[in-house]
């Protein structure tokens, strides 16, 4: 499958990397939108949130386990923004699930 972030998971793309175990990873969006704005993805392809099921919510739900940790490691102690796009509308634009994570300044109160 052409997926950039597989291709981050399996390193053939190079990432700069805050947190990764068996089953996720965290690293530094190329095009940050925030003082600091990492991407939280399951190493296991899931294309977005329409995807979501029984099998793999599971991984899901760990990611939102992890993402705290992420954040406290990353110093974001005041907050934090949460953000996952999906599909044309919300301008997703890579196919495999993924959740910003920003914050390290004061953000804006619109999300659109
Ligand atoms: P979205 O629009 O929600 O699909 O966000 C995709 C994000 O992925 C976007 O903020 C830029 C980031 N991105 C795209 N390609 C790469 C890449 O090769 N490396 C990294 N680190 N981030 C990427």
């Amino acid at each position: 499958m052409d997926c950039i972030f597989c291709k981050i998971v399996s390193g053939e793309i190079p990432s700069k990397k805050v947190y990764e175990d068996e089953k996720i990873l965290a690293f530094y969006d190329l095009n940050p939108q925030a003082k600091v704005h990492v991407l939280v993805i399951p190493k296991k392809h899931i294309s977005c949130v329409d995807e979501i099921d029984s099998s793999n919510s599971e991984t899901v739900a760990y990611i939102f386990e992890k993402i705290p940790v992420i954040a406290k490691s990353l110093g974001l102690s005041n907050g934090y923004r949460v953000i996952t796009n999906c599909g044309d509308d919300a301008c997703q634009s890579v196919k495999h699930l993924h959740f910003h994570v920003l914050g390290g300044e004061k953000l804006s109160e619109r999300m659109a």
